[in-house]
Formats: C-alpha cells, sequence, structure tokens
C-alpha cells in the first residue's frame, strides 16, 4: 500500500506529467525509479530483430493517438504479410511435413490476453488472437478449433507456403537434420511492446515457429508470459529464439516480475538469460527477449551475439544490437 509521504508525491508528479500530457505514465514512476534518475519517455515502440517497418507502423498510430493496442496489433502484421520473412505468417518456414503452422498472442493494458497456436491456412494470427480475447471468454485456441473460430470471424483461408520455402524445406529434407542454425532459421519472429501517449502498455508475438519443427508443435510465442507478456503498471517485455528454453523459465513473465521488483529492463533481460543458462544446454541456442518499462526505459539481452531491435521513442527507428551473455 501507498504511504501518505509516497501518495503526496506521486500525486504531485502525476500533476505534472499530467499537465505534459503523459497522464497516467505516472502510476508507476515510484521511488524505485527516482532513485534510478530515470526519465519518462513515453510513448514508444520496442519490437525484436529489425522489424523496421513493423516498428514504423505501430509508431504511427500512437503519434495520432491510436491505442497501443491497434498499434501493436498493426506492427505485427506486417511481417505476418511479408513473404520474405520466413519465421512469420505467410511465407513462414514450414514444419517437417511442409505445413506451415502459426503461434500468436496478444495482450492489452487490462491484462486481456488472446492467442492461437497451430492455426494453418490464415495470414494474420494476431488478428484471430485478439478476437478470441475480445469474442471469446477463452484465452487460447488451438488448431482445428481455431480455423474454425477464424473463419466464423470472417477470416479467409490462404495457401501460406511460398515456392521459396517450400524449396529451401524440400532441401532440408535431404539430410532432415533438426538443427536450428542459430540467428538464421530461426530469425525475425516478432514480439512487441508499445506504449501509447496515455501511457498504456499493450503487447504481441507472432511467429510460423521453429522450422521444421515436428508437425504439432508450440512454441513460447502463443504462450502469454513466456513469449510475451506485459503489466499496465510495470511494463512489457517479449522474446525470441528457441521457444523450448524461454517456455521452461517463462521468460516474459520473469522479466516483467523482475521489472515489478525493481530491475531496470536491462537487468531484468540480463536476469532472464542468465537464468536459461543457469538452468539448461545453451550454448547452441539463441534467446533474445526485449523489455520496456511503464517509463519508457528499455533493455535487451540475448545468449548469443547477434540479436537486434527496433526501437521508437521520438518518431525515428533505431535499430539496436543487444548485449549478450556469450561473447562474439
Ligand atoms: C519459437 N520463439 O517458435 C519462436 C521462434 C523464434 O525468431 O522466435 N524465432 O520457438
Amino acid at each position: 500500500m501507498l504511504n501518505r509521504r509516497k501518495f503526496i508525491r506521486r500525486s504531485a508528479l502525476s500533476s505534472f506529467l499530467a499537465s505534459m500530457g503523459l497522464g497516467s505514465a505516472a502510476c508507476a514512476f515510484d521511488d524505485q525509479h527516482q532513485n534510478n534518475q530515470q526519465k519518462v519517455t513515453v510513448p514508444g515502440v520496442i519490437a525484436t530483430w529489425e522489424n523496421i517497418r513493423a516498428n514504423q507502423v505501430a509508431w504511427e498510430i500512437i503519434d495520432k493517438g491510436g491505442s497501443a493496442l491497434d498499434a501493436v496489433e498493426a506492427g505485427v502484421r506486417v511481417p505476418e504479410a511479408d513473404e520474405n520473412d520466413q519465421s512469420v505468417g505467410y511465407g513462414g518456414r514450414p514444419d517437417r511435413d511442409g505445413k506451415v503452422t502459426l503461434d500468436a498472442c496478444i495482450m492489452n493494458e487490462q491484462g486481456d490476453c488472446g492467442s492461437v497456436c497451430f492455426l494453418q491456412g490464415i495470414k494474420h494470427p494476431v488478428s484471430v488472437a485478439r478476437k478470441v480475447m475480445e469474442e471469446t471468454p477463452h484465452v487460447i485456441l488451438a488448431g482445428e478449433g481455431a480455423l474454425k473460430f477464424a473463419l466464423s470471424q470472417g477470416f479467409e483461408v490462404e495457401g501460406l507456403l511460398t515456392e521459396k520455402s517450400k524449396k529451401e524445406w524440400e532441401e532440408w529434407k535431404v539430410d532432415s537434420k533438426y538443427q536450428p542454425v542459430i540467428n538464421i532459421e530461426n530469425h525475425d519472429t516478432i514480439g512487441m511492446v508499445t506504449i501509447d501517449k496515455k501511457g498504456n502498455i499493450s503487447g504481441a508475438c507472432t511467429t510460423s515457429g521453429m522450422a521444421y519443427k515436428v508437425h504439432g508443435r508450440v512454441g513460447d510465442s502463443p504462450i502469454i508470459g513466456a513469449g510475451m507478456f506485459v503489466d499496465n503498471e510495470v511494463g512489457g517485455a517479449v522474446a525470441t529464439g528457441v521457444g523450448e528454453a524461454v517456455l521452461k523459465t517463462l521468460g516474459s513473465f520473469l522479466v516483467v516480475e523482475l521489472m515489478r521488483q525493481g530491475r531496470t529492463p536491462q537487468q531484468a533481460c540480463e536476469e532472464a538469460v542468465k537464468r536459461i543458462a543457469q538452468k539448461q544446454k545453451y550454448k547452441d541456442i539463441q534467446v533474445g527477449y526485449c523489455a520496456m518499462n511503464k517509463n519508457g526505459q528499455y533493455g535487451a539481452f540475448s545468449i548469443q551475439p547477434g540479436f537486434s531491435y527496433v526501437l521508437n521513442q521520438t518518431g525515428e527507428t533505431q535499430i539496436l544490437k543487444a548485449k549478450s551473455f556469450l561473447e562474439e
């Protein structure tokens, strides 16, 4: 509970920030953050890998006063529709049986969330996930049931396996070795956290999953708390890389909880990566986290070098290189 002094201090700060149009961003600006001398920098958009266009699309919505939820959905739809992004949506690499199966989730500032996993034939799984959140009493729909629900909501079935991904899969079948190649085969899954001008936070994650996975495999990306988690009082986090390692540590939830306890986003991402390294075989896998707190402070960290992320807090998208647990 807030004591009286803290409450008065927060109220004064809230009024000041409200006068700057930063309204509810003040809520999380507590003593811990003041001790860290952090500057409030909202709104903001952060996303995994070099998803520049996705980041810009999300920013444009926020900049016009749109909601964090609309921004995050529109942002991650960009790579879902991009056939050159072979880790997400249309053009995604298939599983061992040659099927493109998609996982996605979304979460808003109220803590509502929706998710689809093992969904086939629908280009925009994140939008189906949003419908799950808004139109059903459930959180996750899977496989055939998710498809049936998507069709009932007006989504149309499309072929998602492009000639390029099909050809690569056929070449892969010659040896059929299941060895995810670090930063290559499983690069570019998008996880995004957005903060709008009201200080509200949303998150989303969408992927075609690990290339050449066993048919039926579901990764971390559609699992709330693993591939993505947001808490409007604290911040949000997203994950990319080998989903099994993220699932075993519920990575995004861990990052957000560490931020709640006062860690900066950078410290929290580092601790979540270290947790994998302490408990699992990590030397041949990649996992990367990026996170943003309620004040717009951000961070990222990965196991292997080579993880990049995109950030926008000013209208300009920057590509940043994350530090890593293992050296170059
Ligand atoms: C998965 N985490 O399905 C996803 C893959 C990924 O960049 O992030 N690729 O395990």
